[in-house]
């Protein structure tokens, strides 16, 4: 699909930004972090801002979303700066995008309209450009409807069916097939992957998932520690689909370390759901390593981010290693200290100077022995889907047939061990 969002001029396109906050919100971003979040946005789309306005609302209107006093405000300023583009911090319904640009007369933009649009231009593979192609067409496809309404109008009285109207129904015909299409596309690969983890589940090779704010330094880190050559960036979205390499650990264990899209916070709904299929791998893993950029300002924020999306996903209580990246950029390293005695499982490193990269492989280690137990366990004979279960979860020493019972000696996940004690 084409690309829908800022387009690419000579020049950055002059952008006004917007930033909304609700009085009754109890939100913990100050207005900083958002303004600083919303300028990278901006700039990893070829936009420059030249002015900002924090519009402070009561209650949304359902027309505008915020005051009109405001709007005016903001259409003087546009006008004053020759802006190209309003973007707002806060997303827009269709009517209040329209009416807003009826007033303002320039194109008016929202943050997840700005978020698709930076993951449309860094897409690369079939499967991340179908995934940004779905979730574009569900966030355009409501949008349309109100369209309809006005079109309709073009079209004459009631009863009677305009021209834009019908072209309006093809539009939405097609855009409904196009989403049914990707869908059923989509879930392809998302067997094709389930096919692949599963050859690896049945090799007994455990999955890591590296998770975290988008910049944090994830690919860095896949890198760093298996030489995989993935695309890194100072910026956000650098990564968009999952990329999984074999990780040998000093002690010849094998794992299977995975990379995938960063998150950020209050992330679109349907830009989780149509990254589906990649984010099947963060699900699936058996331990996550959540990678923190520790020189970020505002990193402990960041974090709980990553907790909501990670929530989102059902995968919050998985078993989590805490990376504390970027440790070369702190100056002052003695409050960091402080920090990592609150975790179980927290390690300082920098991924892009490889320190403490062999602290980070015994923390991997020691979490990788606390996944397995042994068990010697003898079971009713009739008890067949247990000795099928250890071949399947675990790796088996022997297997012994009595009479009345048989005898399970195997070395299983953690988590299905319970079940040969019931
Ligand atoms: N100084 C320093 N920079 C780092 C470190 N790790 C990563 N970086 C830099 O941080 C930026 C982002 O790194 P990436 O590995 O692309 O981050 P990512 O988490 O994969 O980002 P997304 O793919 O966008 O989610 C790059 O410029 C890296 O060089 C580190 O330990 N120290
Ligand atoms: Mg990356």
């Amino acid at each position: 699909m084409k690309n829908i969002m800022i387009e690419n001029r000579e020049g950055a396109e002059k952008v006004l930004l917007v930033i909304v906050k609700f009085k009754k919100d109890k939100v913990r971003w100050s207005i900083d972090e958002d303004v600083n979040e919303m300028k990278e946005l901006i700039v990893a789309c070829g936009g420059e801002v030249v002015d900002q306005l924090t519009c402070s609302v009561d209650k949304p209107t359902a027309s505008h979303l915020i005051s009109e006093t405001r709007v005016k405000d903001i259409a003087e300023l546009c006008h004053a700066q020759a802006v190209d583009t309003v973007i707002f911090s806060h997303d827009l319904k269709g009517s209040q995008q329209r009416n807003l640009e009826n007033v303002i007369k320039t194109k008016i933009i929202d943050r997840t309209q700005l978020i698709l649009d930076i993951f449309a231009k860094h897409a690369s593979s079939k499967e991340g450009k179908m995934q940004v192609e779905l979730a574009q067409l569900e966030y355009l496809l409501p949008r349309l409807v109100g369209k309809g309404i006005e079109l309709s109008r073009l079209g004459g009285g009631i009863g009677t069916l305009g021209p834009g109207e019908t072209k309006l129904e093809v539009d939405r015909r097609r855009i409904s097939q196009r989403i049914v299409k990707l869908k059923r596309n989509l879930s392809e690969v998302a067997n094709q992957r389930a096919l692949k983890r599963k050859h690896r589940k049945d090799k007994g090779v455990p999955a890591f998932s590296l998770v975290g704010y988008t910049n944090a330094g994830k690919s860095t880190l896949l890198n760093t520690l298996t030489q995989a050559g993935q695309v890194t960036r100072n910026g956000l979205f650098t990564t968009l689909d999952s990329l999984s390499r074999q990780l040998v650990l000093p002690n010849n264990q094998k794992i299977i370390l995975s990379d995938t899209v960063g998150f950020m916070h209050d992330l679109p709904h349907h830009l989780i759901e149509a990254f589906h299929a990649t984010l099947e791998e963060v699900q699936e893993a058996d331990v996550l390593l959540h990678v923190m950029d520790v020189s970020h300002p505002y990193f402990r924020h960041l974090k709980e981010s990553v907790e909501d999306v990670l929530k989102e996903l059902e995968s919050l209580d998985k078993v989590t290693i805490l990376v504390l990246n970027k440790i070369d950029k702190l100056e002052d390293r003695e409050w960091l200290k402080g920090f990592e005695k609150n975790f179980d499982n927290a390690v300082c490193i920098s991924a892009k100077t490889g320190e403490n990269i062999p602290e980070l492989l015994d923390k991997i280690s020691e979490m990788l022995s606390s996944l397995i137990v042994e068990i010697n366990v003898d079971v009713p004979i009739s008890r067949m889907d247990l000795v099928n279960l250890a071949h399947e979860e675990g790796e088996v020493y022997s297997i012994k047939y009595y009479a009345e019972t048989i005898n399970i000696r195997a070395a299983v996940p953690k988590n299905v061990a319970g079940r040969f004690y019931k």
